[in-house]
């Protein structure tokens, strides 16, 4: 197929309430989504950056940036376009993995609605839903933390995870392992938060028996995570840090990690998710799908990849109601604890056009040329 054209669209959406991190307070997600128009169908990628470079160096600017200038006439260029020459087509600009999975996912969005083909199949799902798990931010108390992992445990998530930073990291754990019991499934994640100093700290959180330690120190920092995970009884999972399949297989083979959060928009689309996938089941390393506050657009597109045999934990992959009042597609709901799997062609979902219009703060249209009209 030939790209026509590409639209950056801009949108708003309130959370149902502030999501607290070690690196900062969301309490709207201000998210860009990209979608292509082909000869052939149209397509839908949702870029997960955030409004700051706080998660990762990535910002819905400067995806916005970079996607114009560059990314977009380099794909503009390509006669014969498919799926798995967008990675190629844009390997020569460094990073900006976040821009370049948005990008890519609308391009295989409309190659597989083209050919009538559902993404989860043509990734290699094999189950029809997903279990899922729900990420706690960081509260203000700690009876609101247990009122707020009640609710959840309620509606029926299957797993807890609840973000720590120093000051808020053993006796919330210990506060939440003493009302809940041992019984449900809990990791934490410290979205970098710590170094490699506080391992007989962190090793205090060992009797609390959690799944896993998500990104305990710095993405950069693979043989500290390598000495911290032969020190805590924990095991140790990153996300941050992985950002390739080869970033995958060096922190297995250094010992940095037993467990892998994939995210799709990190490492640069759903392509690499599964090459992650992949490495990691060769080496009998679980992995889950993590989560960066999508819309339902996105959340389709994990929810697909989450149907893979080697997604063997519950992810991020949690209910439309947990992030927003209005999603921008039909929401997804639990269904004791799961979420199903699309099964219509491309990612199998499209924005409701009056929520869309309602929370689009600014779009941008990008015509390519196209050979042989004038
Ligand atoms: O580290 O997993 C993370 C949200 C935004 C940025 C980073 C992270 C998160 C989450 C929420 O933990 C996951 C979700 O429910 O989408
Ligand atoms: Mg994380």
């Amino acid at each position: 197929m030939k790209l026509t054209g590409v639209e950056l669209r801009r949108i708003s959406l309130p959370l149902v309430s502030p999501f607290r991190t070690s690196f900062g307070t969301e309490t709207t997600r201000d998210a860009l989504l990209v979608r292509v128009e082909s000869t052939e169908a149209e397509g839908w990628g949702e870029c997960v950056a955030m409004s700051g470079p706080l998660y990762s160096s990535e910002y819905v600017d400067g995806a916005i940036d970079v996607l114009r200038r560059f990314f977009v006439p380099a794909l503009g260029a390509v006669e014969r376009l498919s799926a798995i020459d967008v990675a190629p087509a844009l390997a020569k600009f460094h990073g900006h993995r976040m821009a370049k999975a948005a990008l890519e996912t609308a391009v295989l969005d409309a190659e597989l609605r083209a050919e009538g083909r559902p993404l989860a199949r043509e990734l290699g799902a094999v189950h029809d839903r997903v279990p899922c798990g729900v990420s706690v931010g960081i509260m203000n108390s700690i009876p609101e933390l247990l009122d707020a992992v009640g609710g959840y445990l309620d509606e029926g998530y299957l797993r807890i995870k609840l973000k720590i930073q120093p000051g808020w990291d053993i006796d919330p754990v210990a506060a939440v392992h003493e009302r809940f019991g041992d019984d449900i499934l809990l990791q934490v994640d410290a979205n970098t938060a710590y170094s490699v100093s506080d391992a007989r700290h962190l090793a205090r959180l060992d009797p609390f028996n959690l799944l896993l330690i998500e990104q305990p120190l710095d993405e950069e920092d693979i043989l500290g995570h390598a000495e911290l995970a032969r020190s805590i009884k924990t095991p140790v999972c990153l996300d941050e840090s992985i950002t390739s399949a080869r970033a995958a297989a060096a922190a297995i083979t250094l010992g940095a990690c037993s467990i892998i959060n994939i995210k799709p928009g990190r490492v640069g689309g759903y392509l690499e998710s599964v090459r992650i996938h992949d490495v990691c089941v060769a080496h009998g390393i679980p992995v889950w799908c993590g989560g960066m506050l999508e819309t339902g657009l996105g959340r389709a597109a994990n929810v697909a990849l989450a149907a893979l045999p080697g997604f063997t934990l519950p992810g991020d992959t949690s209910a439309s109601s947990r992030y927003y009042q209005t999603d921008i597609t039909t929401p997804f709901t639990l269904d004791n604890g799961h979420l199903p799997v699309p099964t219509t062609p491309g990612i199998g979902i499209d924005p409701l056009p009056d929520h869309l219009a309602a929370v689009t703060t600014s779009t941008e249209w990008l015509p390519l040329q196209v050979v042989g009209s004038d």
